[in-house]
């Protein structure tokens, strides 16, 4: 059977180790091209081709229930479910997500793009399913770095104490999280996997018995029933898993995640088992493409490149691209940190793509990477400052959402000074609405004592660092994925900026446009447009959502008359909505148009296109505004 001919995972169903082996070749070399044109996840995905066909071997997708972790490595799961003429559209605009989402998918139980959520969501969905009297069997699959995650640690809790609700956990520990896994389980899991593997004594005796000459063919299901009486007994007593044992876990493994026969022995063994069963495979990242087995951190995922080379392709342009903001952020919180030992920069592993890996290399001592860990990371932050440090936590917007009532709780009620750099504020492209950095003005923009802060490029980046590191209180910066604009930077002596006050960048009689951040140098291109039609325009460059600089704003929505915010975030509870209700606080009843992502979910596509169908560019804000707005001929001509 063809890789091409498999539409539904029961097909698999039968199929000999051979017959699965040169599907899981075609599973890699199609993800291999796959990705080297679209780009996306490469080393998750190639290291679990053998853990997937064998564990779908063993089940029923009719029935049974499967929830990946993340879901940035489920590409071979999309492979046999149907999905494989459409592979190529991968993280494209209208093609499929880079994640697993239920709507894409009948095959795809649980949507996800968060880490550490699989094992809580097939418990629940084992506890309904002995609730409603059912019988199917639910699965997660979860790496070894999204078990440093607390939710894991919750449900491996709560699924430890329901010894008659039958879950399988299979652990997929390939060593790695992005960058090196870090913490303590990890480091037990490493122990556990050098624990001699799992024996599979019984496959040598069916083999033994299958090749006694007329006796072999005939006895066939009695050797299956001899071969798993004897897996029990070569199993269970393995002691890697004395840890999960005493937590009530049925403990298989360390299982090689290589081998079909190993793996569909070991799983068909843990469907016979009552209660929560853990099965650790040991994978290994980028399996089958040496560049990516070599760099395990540069190929977890890829833009688009040369397969033969395994090289970035050669960009059109030979201009130099501006710095990233994550690079300038790394850059000059390196530069401050040297002179000041109470800096200590925070991650929750995501060292590389926050640009803190630099940071690490140079200044270990000052660096902490707790795991994928946000809430944790940001107590630690405000127990840090709690003892006169300076701790700086970067996080991307998305993943800052699972840590709000540790920023309410923790920081923001004892007003500790806390530096929160919020990394892919913003739209963020492919990877889609679980990673589109929407949200974090409006709700961190209710808390009392935190002060939010947005750059309008790199050059201001560095300022609001210092503001960030002076300011003695909660405070957030938020900065989009990408790069700046190539602006002049100062090289050291920033100054911090005053809390609190916004920067005229535009003066016109007609309308007042209050920009937030990335969209400040949009918002400038939109007054240039708007002059072309004869409207003139006021252009703010707000710097602070909170406090916002009702000093110079409210006057002059009162003089000008027509507002329009412009933000890269939700409008609800964003900064438009701020803006609205300090005017409404003071009683300026001018209109506000208010700019931005309205309330649906942002899908993946390039940023481009996501900024285009939202009426985002500058052409289309322009005319967004001339028809929301009467311009009189006397005010056009006025200018
Ligand atoms: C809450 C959260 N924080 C950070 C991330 C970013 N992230 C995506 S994959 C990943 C590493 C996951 O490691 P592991 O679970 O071992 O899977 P592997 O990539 O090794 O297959 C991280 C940190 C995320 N998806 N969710």
């Amino acid at each position: 059977m063809r890789l091409s001919e498999v539409t539904h995972p029961n097909q698999l169903h039968g199929l000999t180790i051979a017959q699965l082996e040169s599907i899981a070749r075609e599973i890699r070399q199609k993800h291999l091209e796959t990705i080297a044109a679209t780009g996306g996840h490469l080393g998750p995905g190639l290291g679990v081709v053998e853990l997937t066909l064998g564990l779908y071997q063993t089940l029923d997708l009719d029935r049974d229930k499967v929830v990946w972790d993340v879901g940035h490595q489920a590409y071979p799961h999309k492979l046999i479910t149907g999905r494989y003429n459409r592979f190529h559209t991968l993280r494209q605009k209208d093609g499929l997500a880079g994640y697993l989402n239920r709507r894409e998918s009948e095959f795809d139980h649980f949507g996800a793009g968060h880490a550490s959520t699989s094992i809580s969501a097939a418990l629940g969905m084992a506890i309904a399913r002995d609730l409603q009297g059912d019988n199917y069997k639910t699965v997660a699959i979860i790496g070894d770095g999204a078990m440093t995650g607390g939710m894991a640690m919750e449900a491996i809790n709560h699924a430890g104490h329901l010894p008659k609700t039958n879950l399988l956990v299979v652990l997929n520990d390939n060593e790695m999280s992005i960058s090196a896994n870090v913490g303590a389980i990890p480091r037990l899991l490493n122990k556990m996997r050098l624990s001699p593997p799992m024996k599979f004594i019984t496959n040598n005796i069916e083999d033994q018995i299958r090749n006694i000459p007329f006796v072999g063919e005939q006895i066939s299901p009695e050797i299956e029933r001899i071969k798993d009486n004897l897996k029990i007994v070569t199993m269970v007593p393995n002691k890697a898993g004395a840890v999960f044992e005493e937590l009530g876990f049925t403990y298989l493994g360390p299982v090689d995640g290589h081998n079909l026969r190993e793996l569909i022995d070991t799983f068909k063994m843990a469907h016979t088992l009552t209660g929560p069963v853990m099965v650790h495979v040991a994978t290994t990242k980028g399996k089958g493409y040496s560049y990516a087995e070599t760099d395990r951190v540069g190929y977890h995922a890829q833009n688009s490149f040369d397969l033969s080379t395994g090289k970035a392709k050669a960009s059109s342009s030979t201009k130099p691209k501006p710095p990233s903001y994550s690079k300038v952020f790394s850059d000059t919180l390196i530069k401050l940190a040297e002179h000041d030992k109470r800096i200590v920069a925070i991650t929750a592993a995501m060292s590389t793509g926050t640009g803190l890996d630099k940071f690490q290399a140079q200044l270990p001592s000052q660096f902490i990477d707790v795991g994928i860990a946000e809430q944790h990371a940001i107590v630690v932050a405000a127990g840090l400052a709690c003892q006169g440090m300076r701790p700086v936590a970067a996080i991307y917007s998305t993943f800052l959402q699972r840590a709000f009532d540790q920023i309410v709780h923790d920081v923001c009620i004892q007003n500790l000074p806390v530096f929160l750099c919020l990394d892919r504020a913003g739209i963020v492209g492919a990877d889609g609405p679980t990673h589109q950095g929407m949200y974090d003005i409006a709700y961190l923009r209710c808390i009392p004592n935190i002060v939010l802060m947005a750059p309008k490029d790199e050059a201001e980046m560095q300022s609001m660092i210092v503001t960030g590191l002076t300011h003695n209180g909660p405070i957030a910066m938020r900065y989009p994925r990408g790069n700046g604009y190539g602006v002049t930077m100062q090289d050291e002596d920033w100054e911090p900026l005053p809390i609190g006050k916004a920067e005229v960048l535009r003066e016109g009689d007609d309308v007042l446009l209050l920009a937030y951040g990335s969209m400040v140098y949009p918002a400038l291109q939109v007054a240039e447009l708007l002059n072309e039609h004869g409207v003139s325009a006021t252009v703010i460059n707000a710097r602070f959502a909170k406090p916002l600089d009702t000093e110079l704003i409210s006057p002059l929505a009162q003089k000008i008359g027509k507002v329009v915010t412009i933000e890269e975030g939700c409008l609800m509870g964003g900064f438009g909505s701020a803006v609205l209700e300090a005017l409404n606080e003071e009683n300026i009843l001018v209109p506000v148009y208010r700019v931005g992502v309205p309330d649906l979910l942002v899908e993946h596509a390039s940023p481009e296109q996501s900024f285009t169908s939202l009426g985002l560019s500058s052409g289309q804000i322009c005319d967004r505004i001339l028809k929301q707005f009467t311009f009189t001929k006397e005010t056009a001509t006025s200018i």
